[in-house]
């Protein structure tokens, strides 16, 4: 909410961000200009009461995932778990009724912002160190990896950015990693959604999964690949960013004529219009998972 204040011109600024070593410049910059005129209006008050948000931390999660973001090295493909987005796969299916605590990472030597569509969620971990509880929110910054002398191994980059033998973050050395918990709560999410990097131009580069929510999913289904077994692998292999060959945004932005992606994105709108019209009795299902977890 903006106060304005006495009539004139008032510049919203950004602040300078450092996105990494392999991140575009993001200078400070004039975001808008308010200006404050007319005559003085009644001021609106604020409700006195509002809603109250539940500590996620006092449910047991049904399932703990690993979420890896990486990028090629020259940063210009843009992975979830090794893989580009694929609309015809379901990467992660969960159930409607559950709290899951997800790590998401990052593995590369620039900043993401992990967002999930649908819901809300509480972050209570960021590199490493506890975050006490003041709400929920629907995007969190995943901080760029950079060698320093106590990491030589995070990230090798040089003056253009180009980087090489990242890995991703570990118990020992977090840095760049987020621990969430997800509310599967609210039967109206039932249906695909999806979660991305909010970067515009990692999501339409590969970096954005399918995640399917029903009352009906398994406690904890691997996603494919596998969001479960990811700390098996070494931190490197974690941090390797397979480009598909194929893959494009659903309109033809990097122009090489070929629709198939475009195919796919029409056949994904449509299982989501499907998807919000559920039967009633799926509804219920949810419902009662919902006021299962609720007691
Ligand atoms: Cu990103």
């Amino acid at each position: 909410m903006v106060v304005g204040g006495k009539p004139g011109e008032y510049i919203f600024r950004t602040r300078e961000i450092d996105m990494g070593p392999a991140g575009d410049p993001h200078p400070k910059t004039t975001l808008a200009t308010l200006v404050v005129s007319g005559a003085e209006q009644t001021k609106l008050k604020l409700p006195d009461v509002f809603p109250e948000l539940q500590d996620l931390r006092t449910a047991t999660p049904c399932c703990k995932r690993t979420f890896d973001f990486s990028e090629t090295g020259n940063g210009d493909q843009f992975c979830i778990n090794n893989v580009q987005t694929d609309m015809s796969e379901v990467n992660t299916s969960v159930r409607i009724g559950c709290v899951e605590e997800w790590t998401v990472n990052n593995c590369s030597a620039e900043n993401h912002v992990f967002h999930h569509h649908q819901l809300q969620f509480q972050v209570i971990k960021k590199n490493g160190k506890d975050v006490p509880f003041t709400g929920w929110q629907d995007t969190v910054n995943l901080d760029f990896r950079a060698a320093d002398k106590a990491h030589p191994n995070r990230c090798k980059c040089d003056d253009d950015g180009n980087c090489t033998g990242c890995t991703c973050p570990t118990a020992e050395d977090p840095h760049g990693s987020v621990v969430v918990l997800v509310p599967f709560l609210d039967p109206v999410i039932e249906g695909k959604a999806v979660y991305h990097c909010h970067i515009g131009e990692h999501e339409d580069n590969g970096m954005m999964q399918v995640i399917s929510m029903s009352p009906d999913a398994g406690r904890c289904e691997a996603g494919t690949p596998s969001n479960i077994d990811r700390l098996k692998m070494s931190p490197k292999d974690r941090a390797l960013c397979k480009p598909s060959g194929k893959y494009k945004h659903h309109e033809d932005d990097h122009g090489d004529g070929d629709d198939d992606d475009h195919a796919a994105w029409e056949r994904f709108e449509r299982d989501l219009r499907a998807s919000w019209c559920r039967p009633a009795e799926t509804r219920a299902t949810a419902q009662a998972n919902y006021s299962l977890w609720q007691r």
